[in-house]
């Protein structure tokens, strides 16, 4: 099985947004390291291009998410400074089915490698917490995937955005923090951070753990999305999607 080919395979569908069959269905045998080598090589080809590596982000972190599509482990994907947004505008340009959530995100100071990261060295690494949405949209048909093809397709990333205002780590505690998220002006979902393992910090030691297996680390600079607070909600040209965080502000996509 050649997973680099793979990896061009995925690439080429998340840049065409063209939807395919999950790769399991072709490609049997493949296991979730192979999966997460396939998502290495598919955006280190997106840098050679001129992308820049900018962070990652956890999937799966509630138990809910992971029950709806039928996995028991939280994931990891890269982001792209590519898929950074600015403004309130989401294009619906590249995208094939798109969903939006409410996380927290992490901005590092310092390196974060290993087995034995706690939280109190992800509070001491950290520089600041932002609110942030995050657009996901599976490659895959129907959202029909397994673990092993949800990975490989880097987590469903596609966008995000952060807040303005930054936050000290130490301001608020992070799992108390509620989230309301509108969609043309009506309530579609509420839950606080401890949707997210527990606590969003917790997310992060999961991340640093899990890195650690391929030698990778939370680098100086980087952000992290922590997960989905709440479910994430589809959204359609046209709509506006806000999602308030208490005391942490709100941020707003327009969709276009
Ligand atoms: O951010 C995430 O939780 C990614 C979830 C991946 C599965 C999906 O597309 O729903
Ligand atoms: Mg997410």
């Amino acid at each position: 099985m050649d997973l680099n080919e793979i990896a061009q395979e995925l690439t080429h569908h998340q840049q065409a947004a063209e939807e395919l069959e999950k790769i399991t269905l072709r490609y049997d045998g493949l296991a979730v390291e192979d999966a997460y080598e396939i998502q290495r090589l598919g955006i280190d080809s997106l840098i050679q291009q001129g992308d820049v590596m900018t962070g990652w982000k956890m999937g799966l972190t509630s138990k809910a998410k992971q029950q709806s599509v039928g996995v028991d482990e939280a994931i990891y994907g890269r982001l792209l400074r590519s898929m950074e947004m600015t403004g309130e505008e989401l294009s619906l340009d590249g995208l094939i089915h798109p969903r939006v959530e409410p996380e927290i995100a992490f901005v590092f100071k310092h390196r974060l490698e290993g087995t034995d990261v706690t939280a109190r060295d992800v509070w001491l690494a950290t520089e600041c917490v932002m609110p942030a949405v995050e657009v996901i949209d599976s490659r895959y048909k129907n959202f029909s995937f397994t673990l092993v093809d949800v990975v490989a397709d880097n987590a469903s990333s596609a966008k995000f955005v952060v807040a303005n205002q930054a936050y000290s780590p130490y301001q608020y505690r992070l799992d108390e923090v509620g989230v309301v998220m509108r969609k043309n002006g009506e309530v579609v979902q509420t839950a606080s951070g401890a949707a997210v393992l527990g606590h969003p910090v917790k997310s992060v030691v999961e991340l640093a753990h899990m890195l650690s297996r391929t030698g990778d680390a939370i680098e100086p600079g980087m952000i992290v999305l922590t997960g989905g607070i709440t479910e994430a909600v589809h959204v359609y040209e046209g709509d506006t999607v806000t999602a308030a965080f208490d005391n942490m502000g709100e941020i707003t996509l327009n969709v276009r």
